[in-house]
């Protein structure tokens, strides 16, 4: 048996990051073609193509049953007409793989829904342990003026599935309305026949 070196990741409280990052993803609103609801605003959007979230990885963990990988996403400010700035959102590969988000900063929801169209939503701030039990797909959401910040933790073999929502959409939408985050039905969701 060989074991496996413990070790320390440090995240930086002030923004979020990590400074040892093993990989840093950048999502711009080109790499999110057709997931806002407004394609209209999104047309205007794109000629200045905002980054909309950073994925900070903490570990080079090996993909295997029994690890734990974590990292910090960070969310930038802005909407894209009124539906705010979010993640992809997606369900785990292997869908009996649960997750917990830490908010470190800022406020936001994580949305969830199962593969049936439920939808839930949980509204975070710094302090929020939010828990995405398995089989709920997820995607996150900045509703306020700054960044938001999280901490997400989850099985190394989870994996992604992006093409269910890239294809389906989420059931609900959080967006502004009279200045304040409101979660309505998608009325483009196209529910499981
Ligand atoms: C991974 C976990 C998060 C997200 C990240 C970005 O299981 O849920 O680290 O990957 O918040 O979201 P997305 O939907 O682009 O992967
Ligand atoms: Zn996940």
């Amino acid at each position: 048996m060989t074991y496996m070196t413990p070790f320390t990741t440090w995240v930086d409280l002030k923004d979020g990051t990590i400074p040892n990052a093993t990989m840093v993803q950048t999502q711009r609103l080109s790499d999110m073609r057709g997931l806002f609801a407004d394609r209209a605003a999104e047309a205007v959007l794109s000629v200045q193509n905002p980054v909309i979230y950073r994925v900070y990885n903490a570990t080079n963990n090996p993909k295997d049953e029994g690890q734990l990988l974590y990292s910090t996403t960070v969310i930038y400010p802005g909407k894209v007409g009124d539906e705010y700035f979010m993640t992809k959102g997606h369900y785990h590969a292997k869908g009996d793989r649960a997750e917990l988000y830490y908010c470190l900063q800022g406020e936001g929801y994580l949305l969830l829904q199962t593969p049936g169209g439920e939808i839930n939503a949980q509204a975070m701030a710094p302090g929020a342990a939010s828990y995405v039990p398995p089989y709920w797909g997820h995607r996150t959401v900045n509703t306020g003026p700054g960044n938001f910040v999280f901490l997400a933790v989850f099985p190394a073999d989870a994996g992604y599935d992006y093409k269910t929502i890239a294809e389906r959409g989420f059931a609900a939408l959080i967006v502004a309305r009279n200045g304040q985050a409101q979660v309505v039905p998608n009325p483009k969701y196209a529910a499981r026949r």
